[in-house]
């Protein structure tokens, strides 16, 4: 008997360019989609570690229905809490995104009914790692309600909206068991967007 998940998840891979011409498009890659426990374990051990990837990889983990990118209307209104871990030879990459992961699906990084956590994902870079988790909003309502099957903060105030984006940015940090002293941050999609680098202004941090 296999143990269901909460939700259905899809793991994305985006491999590293190959030449000058490649586009985010064309780098992003669907892999696999599960719903269990065990299937999560299949795959994961049968993926190559974080830690064995070349530069410029990312692996996205995101429910499914969702693409692990800005344009995608779900992501419209949303952002993004992140840590980069700029010592990479300090850090146990493959345990920390493991954790997250685990977080994710596990639904430990939120509450039942938040429905703000889209996907998380790990970027490998030359001079750091960074772990990112996606929201559906920034803390503030969204207009009409937004778009998909889920709430998404339907009938929360701006008050409410930016507690449960806080505690999610705290569930990500313990996660990540990271010391008080260190920080996650958290910035718009829509900033990142337009800076063209996720390296936008940081908005939140926790
Ligand atoms: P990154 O991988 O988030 O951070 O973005 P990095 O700068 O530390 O590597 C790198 C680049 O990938 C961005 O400047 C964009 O060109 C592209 N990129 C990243 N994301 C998440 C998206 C996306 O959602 N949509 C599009 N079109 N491009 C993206």
């Amino acid at each position: 008997v296999k143990h269901p998940l909460a939700n259905n998840w899809t793991l994305w891979f985006t491999k590293p360019p190959s030449g000058k011409g490649d586009n985010w498009n064309e780098l992003l890659k669907e892999v696999i989609s599960f719903d269990s426990v065990e299937d999560f374990w299949g795959i994961y051990n049968n993926i190559t570690s974080t830690s064995q990837l070349a530069l410029k990889s990312d692996y996205h983990l995101f429910k499914t229905g969702v693409r692990p990118e800005w344009e995608d209307p779900q992501n419209k209104h949303g952002g993004k809490w992140a840590y980069q871990f700029k010592e990479k030879k300090a850090v146990d990459i493959d345990h920390a995104w493991l954790d997250v992961m685990l977080g994710a699906i596990g639904e430990t990084l939120e509450d039942e009914d938040d429905g703000e956590v889209m996907g998380v994902v790990v970027n490998v870079r030359k001079g750091f790692y960074r772990i990112g988790l996606w929201t559906r909003t920034v803390g503030k309502p969204i207009p009409g309600g937004g778009e998909g099957s889920h709430a998404g903060g339907k009938g929360r105030s701006t008050e409410e909206g930016k507690a449960i984006l806080m505690k999610i940015g705290k569930n990500f940090k313990k996660t990540l068991q990271l010391k008080d002293s260190e920080q996650v941050e958290f910035s718009g999609h829509t900033d990142s967007a337009h800076a063209g680098s996720t390296r936008a202004k940081a908005k939140f941090v926790a």
